[in-house]
């Protein structure tokens, strides 16, 4: 066994502290990427776009991505023929895929409701659709077709009608075929030729050939988030979604080397990923630490998992499961995996995570690609106040409320009182005119 204090690095890779000695303020801190840094140029763009509209897209899609298109719009001929063009068994992976997405999110759909608060007073909520949403596919090196099944199929479920995706051309001019192939097996209605802020720009105000849409979601690099947050308002959006993370909480029955994998599975996404270990057990600590070591050169993408490891890769040593537990609890990740003895009942005081895994036999990897639950998570913290994609995300509920001759009575003398109160004197007169109607017809 070795001496925490005494040697604070076992491989050099990630950090390692024992809980009690460190603020669990400092270690929960992650790299973030400020969206600030890109505002003036993204605001430029947005106005640009604006202004402009399909001709400002073509001077930024030629600039960022070097393509000159003819047209924006993706033919469905395109589309149609996309399938046909791949590997079968990728094919039949995206189906299995988008078959499990849609069972899980079919159950996300709110219920309509109405329930009776006051005699005669009867208030619920109806559940309806967004009519036309916007997804952000990103390109370049991250290409993810299950980020497509992510963000249109819980859209298609909610029952939006058109569901455009938005992703930038390569230097060629085309998208590439598994992305027209993840939209149509997802059932996007549209894909167009735009990327980066531009995009974002479009599907809030609408050009030419884009329409505007009533939502924009999906992940993007800096730029398209800090577009996002400046069309919030006139459009809604899902939430500001960064590099991807995990933290494992594990005690002494779990597996060094799924952890060690977990951790390098999260950290090849990207530099800036953060991955941490909470563990109970110094032994599991340190296999992890080793293993890891000694995997990482090996790995296709070691460059980017050390990168990411080294600047947010934590190792935290808890006392006791309920330290380890609040720990994670602070720290709010993406993606949480319970590998302890009985992860079902730690689960009872998890309080806040984008999305969760138990046991041992369930890595993250299940989720990105299809064990049914949604990819497109908060991050840096963000779970403490989100919740990922859902179905729910692209509906409205609004409330709906019927008064019987009952329920006038019996709200007259409150809502007058309060009208009057508030200085609203037309406000309790409309009441009023109910109130001596229902009077009347009860004489
Ligand atoms: N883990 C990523 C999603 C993803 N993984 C896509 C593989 N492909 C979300 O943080
Ligand atoms: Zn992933």
């Amino acid at each position: 066994i070795f001496n925490i204090e005494g040697v604070k690095y076992f491989s050099d890779k990630m950090k390692l502290v024992q809980l009690n000695d460190h603020k669990t303020q400092e270690l929960i801190e992650r790299s973030m990427l400020d969206e600030n840094t890109a505002i003036d140029t993204v605001t430029a763009i947005i106005n640009e776009v604006k202004n402009r509209g399909d001709e400002a897209l073509g001077d930024y899609t030629k600039k960022f991505d070097g393509a000159e298109l003819d047209t924006i719009k993706v033919d469905e001929e395109t589309i149609n023929s996309s399938l046909s063009k791949l590997d079968n068994d990728l094919v039949k992976a995206l189906e299995q895929a988008a078959s499990n997405i849609a069972k899980f999110h079919e159950n996300q759909i709110p219920d309509e409701w109405s329930t009776e608060v006051d005699e005669g007073v009867t208030a619920g909520q109806i559940v309806r659709p967004l009519d036309s949403v916007g997804c952000y596919i990103p390109g370049g090196r991250a290409v993810y077709p299950s980020t497509i099944l992510m963000t249109v199929i819980p859209a298609k479920i909610a029952g939006v009608k058109r569901i455009i995706c938005c992703t930038p051309p390569q230097p060629d001019g085309t998208v590439k075929d598994v992305v027209l192939a993840a939209a149509k097996v997802a059932g996007a209605t549209e894909v167009y030729m735009v990327g980066g802020a531009q995009a974002v720009a479009a599907m809030a105000y609408g050009t030419e050939s884009i329409p505007r849409v009533d939502k924009i979601v999906g992940p993007g690099n800096i730029f398209v988030t800090a577009a996002k947050k400046l069309v919030y308002g006139q459009v809604d959006i899902d939430f500001p979604a960064g590099p991807s993370e995990v933290l494992i909480i594990a005690d002494e029955t779990a597996d060094p080397a799924f952890i060690a994998m977990d951790i390098m599975a999260q950290a090849e996404h990207d530099p800036n990923a953060a991955c941490a270990l909470v563990t109970t057990s110094k032994k599991v600590a340190k296999q992890v630490d080793i293993l890891i070591a000694e995997q990482l050169n090996n790995m296709e993408r070691s460059e980017i998992i050390t990168e990411s490891l080294n600047s947010n890769g934590l190792i935290v040593v808890a006392d006791i499961m309920e330290d380890a537990i609040k720990f994670s609890n602070a720290y709010a990740p993406e993606h949480l995996i319970i590998m302890t003895r009985d992860p079902e009942a730690d689960l009872e005081e998890i309080t806040n995570a984008g999305s969760i895994f138990l046991g041992e036999l369930t890595p993250v990897a299940a989720g990105d690609y299809g064990s049914g639950t949604n990819h497109v998570l908060p991050t840096s913290g963000c779970a403490r106040m989100y919740s990922g994609l859902s179905a729910e995300s692209f509906v409205k509920k609004p409330t709906v409320q019927r008064l019987s001759e009952q329920g006038v009575l019996n709200l007259d003398e409150m809502v007058t009182k309060l009208a009057e109160y508030e200085g609203l004197h037309a406000h309790a007169e409309s009441f009023k005119l109910r109130t001596e109607k229902v009077k009347k017809e009860l004489n």
